[in-house]
């Protein structure tokens, strides 16, 4: 019963957000774990894949933390864009703890 009502209340929140996200695009900021990266030159590799992807704004590559901030449009692209093209350039990621899907 209290469950059932939990889903009610998530799913009408995700309906607001969908139809919210598609009249007003925002930025958003998301970070990436890219575990796979060797040598300082692997994040020029990265940073040029996800710049590659439509929609991305700006990308910002750390060697040290082994960690990709890209801002993007969401009307225009996904996180799993993102992690997809890094997966296509050779290092796999995910989305880092706490950032949203
Ligand atoms: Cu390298």
């Amino acid at each position: 019963m209290v469950k059932s009502l939990f889903v009610a209340l998530g799913l009408a929140a995700v309906l607001a957000c969908c139809k919210c996200s598609a009249v007003h695009a925002a930025p958003r900021t998301v970070a990436l774990d890219v575990t796979g990266m060797t040598c300082v030159t692997c994040p020029i590799t990265v940073k040029k894949a996800l710049s590659r992807v439509d929609g991305v704004e700006a990308v910002d590559v750390s060697f040290a933390s082994k960690r990709a901030t890209v801002t993007f449009d969401d009307a225009k692209t996904s996180v799993n864009a993102l992690t997809k093209a890094t997966a296509d350039a050779g290092y796999p990621s995910t989305a880092a703890a706490g950032a949203q899907p």
